[in-house]
């Protein structure tokens, strides 16, 4: 077992058994450098809760949750207001998953928290290569004097994997400076017909697909803190994910519900199908 401290709840479809586990699912309820809206410290248990409401069997792959054998670890408890403390108990628990042999999914909280996780791949898998589904490029140098922020996460990781190593889907939201280094980076994948290309990219290197909700458009997802317009619908989304078949996915997330900005539920009913077809899909 972790060592967490956790709180006893599952997720559906979640096995009982951590020792015959692949992957084990873990709630960052963290949302301390949240610039416009906080409010995604509430989004992992109550996209747990919701996943009571889906069906265990995903029509468009033809295969149930049951079939990834997962364990839900429940939620790492922060000390609210201190992040760096945050940011160390994240990266020890991610630690603690690889040791064991098993593979890290994490449930945000906001995007920051995956930037610990991927300190910690790569201690294990130091040619780990993400694929960055956002609105936001997350690439800048600093955000209101801050360098860890939600805003700056993937210029953080970049920092440590180079450009060569990541692909960016969805974004529409950044500074110019940002546009302009994705361009001359070539980190950002707007086209399918460009996908050969950015596969070439990941040439048989471990995967970690973090997924900021945001990608999605605030028509269907306005239970985010930094709603973007013109983004994808959950079939578009979907289609991106799928053709990364074949890739060697050792680990993913999914961050920024902030359940409460949709009192309708449906934002939350669609993270849990996120998760639930990207379970679905590393199985
Ligand atoms: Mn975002």
């Amino acid at each position: 077992m972790l060592s967490g401290p956790f709180l006893p709840k599952n997720w559906i479809g979640a096995s009982e058994d951590f020792k015959s586990s692949k992957w084990v699912l873990v709630g960052m309820p963290y949302d301390g450098t949240c610039s416009n809206r906080p409010g995604t410290r509430f989004g992992p248990e109550t996209v747990r809760l919701a996943s009571w409401g889906l069906e265990d069997y995903s029509p468009l792959q033809n295969k149930e949750i049951n079939d990834v054998v997962f364990f839900d670890a429940g939620e790492l408890e922060f000390p609210f207001g201190n992040r760096d403390k945050t940011l160390s108990i994240i990266k020890r628990a991610a630690a603690e998953t690889l040791s064991l042999g098993k593979f890290w999914f994490g449930v945000g909280g906001e995007h920051l928290v995956t930037y610990p996780v991927i300190e910690a791949y790569l201690e294990k898998f130091p040619d780990i290569a993400i694929v960055h589904f956002d609105a936001h490029a997350d690439l800048r140098e600093e955000y209101l004097g801050e360098t860890l922020s939600h805003a700056t996460v993937m210029r953080r990781i970049v920092d440590k994997i180079g450009a060569e190593r990541i692909i960016q889907i969805g974004i529409r939201s950044g500074t110019k400076e940002e546009f302009q280094w994705m361009e001359t980076n070539k980190t950002l994948l707007d086209d399918k017909s460009r996908i050969q290309e950015a596969l070439k990219k990941l040439a048989g290197r471990p995967v970690f697909i973090s997924v900021d909700l945001d990608v999605l458009d605030p028509s269907i997802m306005s239970g985010t803190g930094t709603p973007e317009a013109g983004g994808m619908t959950f079939n578009e989304f979907m289609s991106w994910l799928l053709e990364f078949k074949g890739q060697n996915i050792v680990g993913a997330d999914v961050v920024e519900l902030s359940p409460h900005y949709d009192q309708s539920g449906a934002s939350t009913a669609l993270a849990a199908k996120v998760i639930r077809e990207m379970l679905i899909f590393f199985s």
